[in-house]
């Protein structure tokens, strides 16, 4: 029914423009064709002055008007080292193109109409002339060579890559529908090694587990950077083309399956800076939250983003992350915060090929610890708190035998007897309540013993310790579950005296 009145509608149309060209023809051989024609000439060149100034008006005031809406204008200004150099060029290029904008249409429609036919005029025929085209090859290649090697200055000025000898971070995005892995590298500031072939559910990225630099590599879900250091972001992807794009910084650049780029970039305002810029002007001095007009204002939410500028598919909008600038001292407080991804989800789990040994960082986290405890040990003020448990001394099970990775805690026992010459410890071992007390008791004391030869072995002084076995006697928490019977099977060591 609809298709039939469509038809007949078009029907209809086509005969009402067929009798208005009947009309018209009609008009003309009354009138005269010629005079019709100059009249539709002289009609058609004022409205084309018309259509200039009501163009060219209409596109510079828009421009004037939307011109806080652009990079680099208004509250746009970049936050990069970089940035100015960009936004420079583009208002440069915007400068005179602008110009040509101008002249090309004024010329355009004020030919049109100046150059109408009229009654007795005869238009005049030019092959070529020389002067002109020298000045329209010319001109533009002078301006185009300026733009281009001014692009190519500022090109190389940003591109090159760091230097060994710089001080830098390095961050790695990688690009998935629909979704941006982060990577940062821990403390070691190194990226550990990938390969797509090892990629699974739990090891998004590929990661080599055997690789010690991609124990501590974090993967967290916003990009947080201190203000004022040189940034080398790898810039990759997982499926198809995405483009890491941190437009506050002016950085833009594609991430391609198989070739890795880069893009390497200094902020230079942190959020919070950026933010009090922004609250100058009128259009962040509103609500948030349109519903909530009482709530905090559009500037004090701001965040710098990064965003996928490669229309990569359906879900490409959700490709959001926040990018957050802060102090230096902020930065490294929120990155000792990050869990490393390995020891998080990894470690010791199915897909760990280092399954059951003890690797370097978590001997350095025991070390660590065991540092912390001793010092708040030798610090207590009351002589019953100057315990140290010696977390990582472990005996296997029943038995007063030392399990190998026992040496690195043993070790750093040896270290603070000889740091600490005239100190002096007690020896504690205990067990929990499983078995009988009696045998509990002989265990801890050979238990207690065998880290007494140790430190014998080790050139320690006999009589600055001793070794007891406590049994069951002394649990630290209720024997009431496997975890904390675990916790009451411990070898620790009063200090005596400093
Ligand atoms: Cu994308």
């Amino acid at each position: 029914m609809t298709a039939l009145l469509i038809l007949i509608c078009l029907v209809l149309i086509t005969i009402v423009v067929i009798q208005i060209g009947k009309v018209t023809e009609l008009a003309s051989s009354i009138r005269g064709e010629e005079d019709a024609q100059y009249e539709v000439n002289r009609w058609s060149g004022v409205m084309s002055i018309v259509f200039l100034v009501v163009f060219l008006v209409g596109c510079i005031y828009s421009a004037a008007y939307y011109k806080n809406y652009m990079l680099g204008y208004g509250p746009h200004a970049s936050a990069s080292a970089h940035g100015s150099s960009i936004d420079f060029l583009f208002a440069t290029t915007l400068f005179f193109t602008g110009i040509v904008f101008v002249i090309t249409h004024i010329a355009l429609f004020y030919f049109a109409y100046k150059y109408q036919g009229r009654k007795g005029r005869k238009a005049e025929f030019i092959s070529h002339n020389n002067k002109l085209e020298v000045i329209w090859t010319v001109v533009p290649a002078i301006v185009m060579t300026l733009l281009v090697i001014s692009g190519l200055d500022a090109w190389n000025e940003i591109m090159p890559d760091v230097a060994d000898d710089e001080d830098y971070i390095e961050i790695e995005a990688t690009g998935v529908q629909f979704n941006w892995l982060l990577r940062y590298p821990g403390p070691d500031n190194m990226l550990g090694t990938r390969d797509f072939k090892m990629i699974t559910g739990v090891n998004p990225l590929g990661q080599d587990w055997t690789d010690p630099k991609n124990h501590d590599d974090l993967q967290p879900s916003e990009i947080v950077l201190p203000v004022g250091k040189k940034v080398r972001v790898r810039i990759t992807a997982r499926d198809v083309l995405h483009n890491f794009y941190l437009p506050h910084f002016r950085v833009k650049m594609d991430a391609v399956p198989g070739i890795p780029t880069y893009f390497i970039f200094t902020p230079t305002k942190t959020t919070a800076e950026y933010r009090q810029e922004l609250s100058n002007y009128p259009e962040y001095q509103v609500p948030a939250d349109p519903e909530d007009p009482e709530g905090p204002q559009r500037w004090e939410t701001f965040e710098y983003e990064l965003a996928c500028a490669e229309l990569c598919g359906q879900g490409h909008f959700s490709m959001r992350r926040v990018v957050k600038i802060v102090s230096e001292a902020e930065y490294e407080t929120w990155l000792s915060q990050q869990g490393s991804y390995y020891l998080d989800n990894i470690r010791n789990g199915d897909e760990d090929p280092l399954k059951g040994q003890l690797l370097d960082v978590e001997i350095n986290r025991h070390n660590e610890e065991f540092s912390a405890a001793f010092k708040a040990a030798l610090n207590a003020p009351d002589t019953v708190e100057r315990i140290v448990r010696l977390n990582y001394v472990q005996f296997e099970t029943g038995s007063s035998t030392l399990t190998a990775d026992s040496k690195y805690e043993l070790a750093n026992l040896v270290k603070v007897m000889n740091e600490n010459p005239s100190m002096s410890i007690e020896i504690a071992g205990h067990t929990d309540d499983v078995g009988d007390a009696a045998s509990n008791m002989s265990l801890s004391q050979s238990r207690a013993g065998v880290v007494a030869d140790y430190l014998r072995e080790q050139g320690i002084a006999s009589e600055r310790y001793i070794a007891r076995g406590y049994g069951q006697n002394r649990p630290i928490v209720p024997n009431d579950s496997d975890e904390n019977r675990a916790q009451n099977r411990r070898t620790e060591f009063r200090i005596l005296s400093k």
